[in-house]
C-alpha cells in the first residue's frame, strides 16, 4: 500500500476524520462560494449543525447544471494567485466545466493517484505507459501525477498514433499500462493487425477507466492481453481519476479514497439516501479540496457500495463498477436498459467481435433502439469461404433472444463486418442518439 495508514484505518477514526474535514469543507464553502452561501441561507444552515456524518443530509446538493451557471470560476473557494492549473469536463453540450487546482490539490490529488497505481499492481521501478489522453481531460495528467509521485517511470503517451504505442511497449517494456478500455482493446487490435502477439509484451498490470465496461470486458482485456486489469473511477467536478479503485489482489469492487471523498448513494428521483448494496446514483462530497471543494456533487453514476472489509487489507468502503449514467439508460417499451449490460451478453458470443454501438431512433411516437455488432475476423472469414454460413449461424436471432432473456427488452440486431464500429482513441461512444442527432 502506498499509505497504509489512511487505506487501513478503523471505520470509526475515519468516520471521526471524516466529520472533522466535512467541517472544515462547510466552513471553507460558506465563506467563499456564494452558491454555497445563497443555499446554506435559503435552507436556515449554519456550518455549526454539521455535528455528525448523518447531518450531511442537511445540505443541498450541487448539480452539473449549477457548475454550468457559474461558468467559468464561480465555484472556486480560492483567490486566483493560488490555483496553479486548471482542467475542464468535454461537455456534450455547451459549455464545458472548468475545475481548478491549488498546490495543496495537486499534492493530495498526486497522493491518491499513488495510492491507486499501488493498488493496481504497480510500483517504483516499474516502467508505466500512460494513454490517456493529455491536456484539459483530467486523465492523462492525473495518472502522470501519481506516476511521479510513486517514482514509477511515467510514459506520457496520451492517446492516438497507435503504432506508435506498440513501438513504444516494445521498445520501453512497460509492466503497467494506463487507458480506457476501448482503447486498450484497439491498441491490442492493431498488434494482432500487425501479426503481432499482444499476449507477448512485457506488460502486467492495466489500469482502465474513465467509462462503463463489464467484467466480461475484463476478460475478455486479460485474456488478450495477459493482463491483470483493475477498474479506476473518477471524475474532474470531483477530482479526476483516483476517486475509487480496485484492488489488484482482488479486483473485487472499487476502493474510495475515503480521507478525501465522502460517498453517498441516493435514488434518483426521490434523492433519500438508499442501503448499502443496493444501487443508485453517487453523491461524491470533497474532503479536502481548496479551490474547488464540492458539496453533495451528483454524478449521475449509478452503482451500490459495500463497508465490509476487503480481503486485501483494506478497511476503506468499495464502490461497485458502474453500471452506467443515468443519461444513457435506454427506455425501451418501459424497460430500462444500460449499454454496459447488452455489453456483457455481447462479450459472451464467441463469434463476435468486442465493439458495438447503440442506435436510438425516433419511430413514429415510439423511440427505436437498433444494436450493431461486429463479426470477428475468423467468423467473417469463414462466412466468405462458405456464404450460407451466417444465415446458417443465425446469430442475430442469437443475441435478441440473449438480451430478451437477460434484460426482458426486444431490440434491433444488426450484424455487420468486421471493422465497421468506429474505434475510439478516449472514451468509446457507445450510444448514437439521432432523435436529437447527438452522440453521448
Ligand atoms: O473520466 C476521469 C478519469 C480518467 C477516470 C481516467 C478514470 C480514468 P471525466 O472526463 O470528468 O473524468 O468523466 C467522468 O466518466 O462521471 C463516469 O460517468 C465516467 N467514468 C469515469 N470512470 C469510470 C469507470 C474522467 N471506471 C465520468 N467506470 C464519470 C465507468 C467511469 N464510468
Amino acid at each position: 500500500m502506498f499509505n497504509e495508514k489512511m487505506e487501513t484505518l478503523s471505520r470509526e477514526d475515519m468516520n471521526d476524520l471524516q466529520l472533522t474535514k466535512l467541517q472544515q469543507t462547510v466552513q471553507r464553502v460558506d465563506n467563499h462560494v456564494s452558491f454555497y452561501q445563497a443555499k446554506f441561507n435559503e435552507l436556515g444552515i449554519e456550518p455549526e449543525d454539521i455535528q455528525s456524518l448523518d447531518d450531511i443530509r442537511k445540505l443541498p446538493f450541487t448539480e452539473k447544471k449549477d457548475l454550468r451557471n457559474h461558468y467559468p470560476y464561480g465555484f472556486f473557494a480560492s483567490p486566483m494567485d493560488d490555483i496553479i492549473r486548471l482542467h475542464a469536463s468535454s461537455g456534450t453540450s455547451g459549455k464545458p466545466t472548468v475545475v481548478g487546482y491549488t498546490q495543496k490539490d495537486i499534492d493530495d490529488w498526486a497522493e491518491i493517484v499513488a495510492r491507486s497505481i499501488v493498488s493496481a499492481g504497480g510500483k517504483a521501478g516499474d516502467v508505466m505507459h500512460n494513454s490517456y489522453g493529455y491536456g484539459l481531460f483530467t486523465g492523462g495528467l492525473g495518472l502522470h501525477l501519481g506516476g511521479e509521485k510513486l517514482g514509477i517511470t511515467t510514459v506520457p503517451v496520451s492517446g492516438g498514433n497507435t503504432k506508435r504505442q506498440i513501438l513504444l511497449i516494445e521498445d520501453l517494456k512497460p509492466k503497467v499500462i494506463c487507458a480506457t478500455p476501448s482503447y486498450a482493446l484497439r491498441i491490442a487490435e492493431q498488434m494482432e493487425e500487425e501479426g503481432k502477439d499482444p499476449r507477448a509484451t512485457s506488460l502486467k498490470y492495466g489500469i482502465f477507466g474513465s467509462e462503463p465496461w463489464s467484467d466480461e470486458m475484463r476478460i475478455t482485456l486479460e485474456e488478450k492481453l495477459n493482463i491483470k486489469a483493475v477498474d479506476i473511477y473518477g471524475l474532474s467536478e470531483v477530482v479526476g481519476p483516483g476517486v475509487a479503485i480496485e484492488c489488484h489482489e482482488h479486483q473485487d469492487g472499487l476502493h474510495i479514497q475515503e480521507d478525501h471523498f465522502l460517498v453517498e448513494v441516493i435514488d434518483p428521483h426521490t434523492l433519500e439516501a438508499l442501503p448499502d448494496g443496493e444501487y443508485g446514483e453517487l453523491v461524491f462530497t470533497s474532503l479536502e479540496k481548496e479551490a474547488f471543494p464540492i458539496i453533495r456533487y451528483r454524478t449521475g453514476d449509478i452503482a451500490s457500495i459495500t463497508r465490509e472489509m476487503c480481503r486485501c487489507g483494506r478497511s476503506t468502503t468499495r464502490m461497485s463498477r458502474i453500471k452506467g449514467r443515468i443519461g444513457d439508460m435506454l427506455i425501451i417499451r418501459g424497460v430500462n436498459v444500460f449499454p454496459s449490460e447488452m455489453e456483457r451478453i455481447l462479450l459472451q458470443v464467441k463469434e463476435l467481435a468486442p465493439y458495438y454501438q447503440v442506435y436510438v431512433r425516433k419511430d413514429g411516437h415510439m423511440d427505436s433502439v437498433e444494436l450493431q455488432v461486429e463479426l470477428s475476423e475468423m467468423t467473417f472469414q469463414a462466412c466468405e469461404r462458405d456464404p450460407e454460413h451466417v444465415k446458417v449461424l443465425g446469430l442475430k436471432k442469437q443475441i435478441q433472444a440473449m438480451i430478451k432473456e437477460e434484460c426482458l427488452v426486444t431490440i434491433d440486431v444488426n450484424v455487420l463486418s468486421p471493422k465497421s464500429i468506429p474505434r475510439s482513441e478516449g472514451k468509446a461512444v457507445r450510444i448514437v442518439d439521432q432523435r436529437t442527432r447527438q452522440t453521448i
